[in-house]
């Protein structure tokens, strides 16, 4: 009796998401999502749990995502998983932010492999500790070669610097005497980010109620519409993302025509 109650609980979503699904992928699908996943602290205020636990739980959620955008046919995932700004965190939290990467590959590499998720990573690597480093660079290894989504981790990224980053490139370039100040315009810029091999973001989501960019793909995001719910990262599924892409083709539904396009 009670497994049949139960059976029935589950089955009816799965059916309502499976059609959500189908017709979601009828139409434009943004081929990048960026998300700030936001919340997790405060979700594990609300139980009473320590932070980390949020943090735990938050790593659950990019496993339930990842495998959605993946079944819609996103191409390009980013996830910002830790800035330049959390290292003013208590050692103890940054300690455990560090061993998430190794205990998220550890536990599901096997089924990105299998799903033929392309593992990258933008941000400052060097900074990180060796086990962190270690992990990540397995999982590029390992997947390589997958050409289904890519999911790109965020890791010790921060916008801004990025972008001084790239000035320093171009400047030196200039100073060497191997392009010239008129060679200089939004795509040489573009090319010297850490994005440059991936499509710009068509939309950006940030979870639990804040509005704002955080240093956060600032240039990358110039043209993409932006998604804000109140849904805390760890409880943020299948269905909220669903709502996210739905509120996209809305928006986009003049896509690919000649207004829409962004110019007035
Ligand atoms: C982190 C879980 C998600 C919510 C945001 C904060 C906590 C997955 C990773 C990760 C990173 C690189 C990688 C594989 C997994 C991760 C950090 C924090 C620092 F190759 N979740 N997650 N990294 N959180």
């Amino acid at each position: 009796m009670l497994e049949k109650l139960l059976r029935k609980k589950t089955a009816v979503p799965d059916a309502a998401i499976t059609t959500r699904i189908a017709v979601v992928k009828s139409k434009p699908i943004p081929a990048h999502v960026a998300i700030i996943m936001d919340g997790n602290g405060r979700w594990a205020k609300q139980r009473n749990l320590p932070r980390i636990a949020g943090h735990h739980e938050g790593m659950k959620t990019v496993r339930k995502i990842t495998r959605i955008a993946n079944e819609l046919g996103i191409k390009v995932l980013t996830l910002y998983a830790f800035s330049t700004e959390n290292w003013k965190r208590p050692k103890l939290e940054i300690d455990f932010l560090m061993k998430l990467p190794g205990e998220f590959l550890s536990t599901y590499l096997p089924e990105l492999v299998e799903q033929n998720v392309k593992v990258e990573m933008i941000g400052n690597f060097d900074m990180l500790p060796d086990h962190t480093k270690h992990a990540i660079q397995q999982a590029m290894i390992a997947t390589a070669d997958n050409d289904g989504l890519t999911l790109n981790f965020a890791m010790n990224y921060g916008s801004r610097l990025e972008i001084v980053e790239s000035v320093k490139e171009i400047a030196s370039l200039i100073a060497e005497g191997a392009i010239s100040v008129e060679d200089i315009d939004e795509s040489l810029i573009g090319s010297n980010l850490m994005t440059a091999h991936l499509p710009e973001p068509d939309l950006l989501i940030r979870t639990s109620g804040e509005v704002r960019l955080s240093n956060f793909m600032l240039w990358q995001l110039a043209y993409a519409e932006f998604s804000f719910t109140d849904v805390l990262w760890p409880d943020f599924d299948a269905t909220c993302m669903l709502n996210a892409i739905e509120e996209f083709q809305l928006r986009n539904r003049r896509f690919g025509s000649v207004e829409g396009d962004g110019n007035v």
